[in-house]
């Protein structure tokens, strides 16, 4: 059994589309990050970074209870666990691991940047906004020309495709009209058909 500690942010569902597409059982906990329940002693105890998401698996190889945080990680994690959505080794295994340090390093970070001085700033900060609007605009183009040549990230459905999903479903936030992005739009509305991700996106199922 895997207990996921979470929220219905992008970087939280990332992991319950990959436990959806999965079909494994898990129990999904909220950490509502608006009511600071990352900072809790018990949740700082399996993070200590105090971010969701995070998991414990109480069902390991070696029998000893695993946690992980940071989203990129658990992905690796259960892709490798599962034997799925990961290639075991070859270029395929790399483009995909790069592909998803892309979306950690690249869209995670500066998407939420944007939404941060778009939505959540005390006042407006015009330099940084467009500093973190053009960026997301240069990120936009580079998945698009990426998809143009291939159906998803890599040649196969991969974690990288679900750690990308949830940051582009929150386009409207940070200003992005897809319509521009056409082999983004048409990745999106696919994706958006698997029942797993619905599933996923809507977890936790409070929120
Ligand atoms: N690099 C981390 C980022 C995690 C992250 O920023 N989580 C946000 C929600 S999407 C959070 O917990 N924010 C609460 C806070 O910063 O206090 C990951 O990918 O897991």
């Amino acid at each position: 059994m895997i207990d996921l500690y979470t929220w219905g942010t992008p970087n939280g569902r990332k992991v319950s589309i990959l436990l959806e597409e999965l079909g494994v059982e898990y129990t999904a906990h909220s950490i509502n990050i608006g009511k600071s329940e990352q900072f809790t002693n018990e949740f700082v105890s399996i993070n200590p970074n105090s971010k969701i998401p995070a998991i414990v698996d109480h069902d390991t190889s070696d029998g000893k209870t695993l946690s992980l945080f940071e989203s990129g990680a658990i992905l690796i994690y259960l892709a490798e666990k599962y034997e799925k959505f990961l290639p075991a080794s070859g270029a395929e295994r790399h483009k995909t691991i790069q592909w998803l340090m892309f979306q950690m390093g690249g869209p995670g970070p500066i998407f939420g940047q944007v939404h941060h001085f778009l939505r959540a700033a005390p006042e407006p900060v015009p330099y940084a906004i467009e500093r973190y609007g053009k960026e997301t605009q240069r990120l936009y183009a580079v998945l698009d020309k990426q998809l143009s040549i291939s159906q998803f990230l890599t040649n196969k459905y991969s974690i990288a495709d679900m750690a990308t999903y949830p940051w582009v479903a929150r386009h409207e936030w940070h200003k992005i009209d897809l319509n521009n992005y056409p082999n983004v739009k048409r990745w999106f509305d696919e994706l958006g058909q698997r029942e797993a991700v619905q599933k996923g996106m809507a977890v936790p199922f409070l929120n």
